[in-house]
């Protein structure tokens, strides 16, 4: 019996041992991929779409009653830029309360989109820019405008459509950039098409000599456009220094992500175009802050792209006319406990970074700003009529655009004497 067993033994430990070898050969020949999770929590819940008759309604299923991570602590944040990032977060929710009373007021011309639940995302992303890179943001990021140097009235004249707005008057919305002194790309609204025109501005700064970071955002919707994937594949092909944010907010309009696309991180994607990829919790601004910090380092080492999954919740409708009842309710109480904004106010009271009382002078000086601001914009006045046909073609001088960081480099390979030279634009 003993014998046998041993037999048996000696059996199943070759088997184990071949087992282990074609084991250990199939995994050596196996590709793996990593991708960076920065979260301290992972929200494990899934939407289910119910018919009720002729009605479609969303369940929530999973675990709600999570306790509220902490903050990550940054690796390169210090006391004054966390501070600086809190304030800008704060006037970026404040400025769209008072977009949403003008709205109400019937004072704003159009509609208005908010960033509510997003603000982190917004303003700890554009922060990590260097004031000579450049920022393509999207409807909701309007917190990333103000970081990049718009002011509040800048943005509510052109809610107002007034004539002192960036587009002077000619558009409401946010569709406004400015290539000159905030290096801003208008937020484009056919989604994705920002994508190869940041990874262009990337190019011609490189022909320039210099590689910098460019920054945009894509949402969980918008993500699954074609221009989107030939905007990244030329930026990962090209090696240029784009910043990608998926903004995965759980909506696009009122389709469910869970409705949107099988992957489980959208950051996976990144593993397709063969560049590097990170997710974030979208509601903790250190770690997106560090995350965009990164990926822009790589950029300015001219390493390519990095693509950013930021989770987290689009805390109101598509735009101020959507209600957005067909979220679950649950789903909404979830992610106000984890309001960027509170969490951020919180650490930085309890790690003492934030006397009570600064943050109270704090937040009456956001007050102050706005409330300056809005009467600035209220009662500044809309365009003459006959300014409307203006800036509408070009003038002489208008659209001539200078390179910004130098003469494209260009470099002379030496030819056969009888062809005529010419010069070659090397873009790697
Ligand atoms: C190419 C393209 N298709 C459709 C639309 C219409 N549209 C505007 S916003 C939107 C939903 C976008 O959802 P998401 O990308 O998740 O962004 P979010 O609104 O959540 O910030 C759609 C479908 C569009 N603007 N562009
Ligand atoms: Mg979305």
């Amino acid at each position: 019996m003993a014998r046998k067993n041993n037999h048996h033994k000696k059996n199943s430990t070759r088997r184990s041992s071949n087992g282990r070898r074609d084991l250990q050969s199939a995994l050596a020949s196996q590709r793996t991929y990593a991708i960076l999770d920065y979260r301290l929590e992972k929200p494990q819940f899934t939407l289910r779409q119910v018919r009720a008759g002729d009605e479609i309604r969303y369940e929530v299923e999973g675990d709600l009653t999570a306790p509220v991570p902490p903050i990550r602590e940054s690796k390169y944040l210090d006391k004054k830029q966390c501070i600086e990032i809190y304030r800008w977060m704060l006037l970026n929710r404040k400025m769209e309360t008072a977009l949403e009373n003008l709205y109400k007021q019937g004072k704003v011309v159009g509609g208005v989109y908010f960033g509510l639940g997003q603000e982190a995302c917004s303003c700890a992303s554009a922060y990590a820019l260097k004031p000579d890179e450049w920022l393509g943001p999207l409807i909701r990021n309007q917190g990333s405008l103000l970081v990049r140097g718009f002011s509040p009235r800048d943005i509510m004249m052109q809610y107002m459509a007034k004539a002192g707005s960036p587009t002077k008057g000619r558009d409401a919305s946010s569709h406004f950039g400015d290539i000159q002194q905030h290096n801003v790309v208008a937020p484009i609204s056919t989604l994705g098409d920002l994508i190869p025109v940041l990874a262009g501005v990337a190019l011609g700064t490189r022909l320039q000599g210099r590689n910098i970071a460019v920054m945009t955002y894509i949402g969980d919707g918008g993500q699954s456009t074609g221009v989107t994937y030939e905007g990244l594949n030329f930026a990962a092909v090209q090696n240029l220094g784009l910043v990608l944010f998926v903004e995965n907010n759980l909506w696009g309009y009122s389709t469910p992500a869970d409705m949107q696309f099988r992957v489980k991180d959208l950051a996976e994607r990144a593993i397709a175009y063969g560049i590097p990829s990170v997710i974030v919790d979208g509601t903790d601004a250190c770690q997106v802050y560090d995350a965009a910090h990164e990926a822009c380092e790589r950029a300015r080492r001219g390493e390519g792209p990095t693509l950013i999954e930021a989770k987290m919740m689009r805390m109101k409708g598509h735009a101020i006319h959507d209600a957005a009842e067909y979220v679950p309710k649950p789903l909404f109480e979830y992610w106000r406990k984890r309001d960027p904004i509170a969490r951020f106010e919180n650490y930085l009271l309890s790690k003492k970074w934030l006397s009570p009382a600064e943050n109270r002078e704090l937040i009456a000086g956001v007050d102050q700003q706005l409330e300056a601001d809005r009467d600035f914009a209220v009662n500044s006045p809309l365009p003459s009529p006959d300014s409307a046909a203006g800036g509408t073609y070009c003038e002489p001088g208008c659209h001539e655009i200078k390179p910004k960081y130098g003469m494209p480099k260009v470099r002379r390979t030496p030819r056969p004497k009888l062809v005529r030279e010419e010069a070659e634009v090397h873009l790697k």
